[in-house]
């Protein structure tokens, strides 16, 4: 009897018509075949084996270089449960259109099976996905990003319980390029693109927009987090979930070497993108990293913002969209060292120094091992995953949000993350400072209604006998002439160590209309350029920005029509009141 895993295979082979289909068990031996035959065919490019062991380059279509939002559809039964910051397609209408991009859509290619596991080995939070897909490098990224193979088909076993992800390149064209979620049936159907989010099916696709309505359902939390160990120099670590809109440093916060000045604390990386996080019997909230790689944005990645990053992209990786030296090195702009005369460009063209165009693409990436991070947390693979004492979120704002700021409780915490907003930088085309709001972090990654989504967070809360304590961070502060007044990168230690003495019954704090800030002085400055007036504007609360503010949420949460939570509502009640 067909397993309902070899029942789909089937099923989606008769109507994409590959050549032949290949069950990917995960092992050195096919991935090195997999490497072989994407260099002879010029999907792979070969880098400095020498300097960079088992490291390849991938150059993707031009038309095809990062995530694509407005082609990404919840295709949720009612347009209601894909809510207004979704963009919908009716489930039958998406099977009927897309499903004939599908038909003999693999014509000539290999369909591969590959089976893999979001979470760690033997835990009991992890989750299978399947993705079905004709692109070699989706396979040989997604080994990197997950546990893949035998470990995943292990789990599975003859069950049903997985997540169907079916992906094909398609022709490419950005005409005929959708990616869809029918959360209802826990399905994936993505076409036309073989780029990051939109090809790796277990990362986006899956642990954010699909586990999102699982974690509902099921009474846990899929989120676009970091996770990382704060540890002291008493040995004592604490953990610390934090969300951050796209461009906040969120890769580097997860890897964040201390300063000098902080002797003897740690970081240890758990994650640097998603955390699930679910009540555990001690009614704390604990959480696993569903991936087993990084993804990470090369530009702007060297050995002073990112050391450890740095460390993890040297061997065992795949590059894509980056520019190469003349002696086969990745490279890209930030990186270490003078820029050199002659490169090759992430297009393949040649490239010299001076040209106004950039050498690699701004969203180049690199995919590399997480065990390979040498500030990785000696419990990354624990099957019970790591209790979190901290959530933090967090944006870009010149102005309006302090240094930090502790939310009053856990429902007060969820408005502040509801209410996370980002600005768009000089380096985007467009107005500078325009806010964005971003909610969690989840804008374009909660797979149904965000008023739901909010609800769903205000009953985890309920769930929780020892929740965590709720923060806000700005690492972005801006002074009149525009110049970042707090240092940042390593220097953030400073503030998680005031969130890790707030969140276990410590650290100084003085009440404000919109949170609990740092009292004078419980922020340590030593050996810090950052004077007193300096830390007073970073922690200075207008009223009258914050009036605006105030504004600006009624006005997003305004789109929810009636089905905003009540407690959302008088949360910014509330503000506007303690304002004044
Ligand atoms: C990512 C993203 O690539 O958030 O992680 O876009
Ligand atoms: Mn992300």
């Amino acid at each position: 009897m067909a397993t309902p895993l070899e029942r789909w295979v089937d099923e989606v082979a008769r109507h994409t018509l590959p050549k032949d289909v290949s069950w990917c068990d995960g092992s050195e031996a096919e991935n090195q075949r997999l490497i072989h035959e994407m260099l002879a065919s010029g999907t792979l490019h070969e880098l400095n084996q020498t300097r960079h062991p088992n490291c390849h380059l991938h150059r993707s279509d031009p038309s095809d270089v990062a995530r694509t939002e407005h082609l990404t559809f919840i295709c949720s039964r009612t347009q209601d449960d894909a809510g207004p910051t979704n963009n919908w397609m009716d489930p039958r209408e998406a099977k009927e259109k897309v499903g004939a991009l599908f038909r003999g859509a693999m014509q000539g290619r290999t369909m591969y099976v590959v089976p893999y596991l979001m979470g760690p080995v033997g835990s009991p939070f992890s989750k299978v996905g399947v993705e079905l897909t004709d692109s070699p490098y989706v396979v040989a990224s997604m080994r990197i990003m997950t546990r893949m193979g035998a470990a995943a088909m292990k789990q599975l076993g003859a069950r049903d319980d997985f997540v169907k992800g079916l992906h094909s390149l398609g022709d490419l064209s950005p005409e005929r390029r959708f990616i869809l979620h029918f959360p209802e049936e826990k399905l994936i159907w993505s076409v036309g693109s073989g780029y990051g989010g939109n090809a790796l099916l277990g990362k986006k696709c899956f642990a954010l927009r699909i586990a999102s309505v699982q974690a509902r359902e099921e009474g846990w939390l899929a989120e676009h987090m970091l996770i990382v160990g704060v540890e002291s120099p008493e040995g004592e670590t604490h953990y610390i979930a934090a969300a951050f809109p796209s461009a906040c440093g969120k890769t580097n916060l997860a890897m964040l070497v201390p300063p000098p000045s902080q002797k003897g604390w740690k970081i240890w990386t758990v994650g640097d993108d998603i955390a699930w996080m679910r009540p555990g019997p001690d009614g704390r909230l604990w959480a696993i990293n569903p991936e087993a790689g990084f993804f990470g944005v090369a530009p702007g990645t060297s050995s002073k913002t990112n050391p450890n990053a740095m460390a993890t992209l040297g061997k065992n990786s795949i590059f894509t969209n980056v520019a190469v030296t003349e002696d086969g090195c990745p490279w890209w702009e930030g990186i270490d060292g003078p820029v050199p005369e002659r490169l090759t460009d992430w297009r393949g063209r040649p490239w010299q120094k001076g040209s106004s165009e950039k050498a690699a693409h701004p969203n180049a990436r690199f995919t590399a091992p997480a065990a390979q991070c040498p500030s990785i947390s000696p419990r990354f693979d624990d099957p019970q995953g790591v209790p979190i004492s901290a959530l933090v979120f967090g944006g870009r704002r010149a102005r309006t949000a302090p240094l930090v700021l502790q939310a009053f409780d856990w429902s007060h915490g969820v408005f502040v993350g509801a209410s996370v907003a980002s600005e768009t930088t000089a380096a985007q085309s467009g107005a500078v400072g325009v806010v964005r709001r971003d909610p969690m972090a989840m804008l374009p990654f909660c797979g149904y209604n965000m008023a739901d989504y909010f609800g769903h967070w205000l009953a985890m809360g309920k769930a929780l006998k020892r929740p965590p304590a709720i923060f806000h961070v700005n690492w972005f502060r801006q002074d009149a002439e525009g110049k970042f007044i707090w240092p940042g990168f390593g220097e953030n230690m400073r503030v998680l160590r005031w969130i890790v003495a707030r969140a276990t019954g410590g650290g100084a704090a003085a009440e404000a209309p919109i949170g609990l800030l740092p009292a004078k002085g419980a922020i340590d400055t030593s050996g810090l350029t950052v004077d007193g007036r300096t830390m007073e504007e970073l922690l200075s609360v207008s009223k009258d920005d914050w009036r605006r503010e105030a504004a600006g949420i009624g006005e997003f949460f305004g789109k929810f029509d009636g089905r905003l939570p009540a407690e959302m509502e008088r949360q910014r009640q509330g503000l506007v009141k303690r304002l004044g």
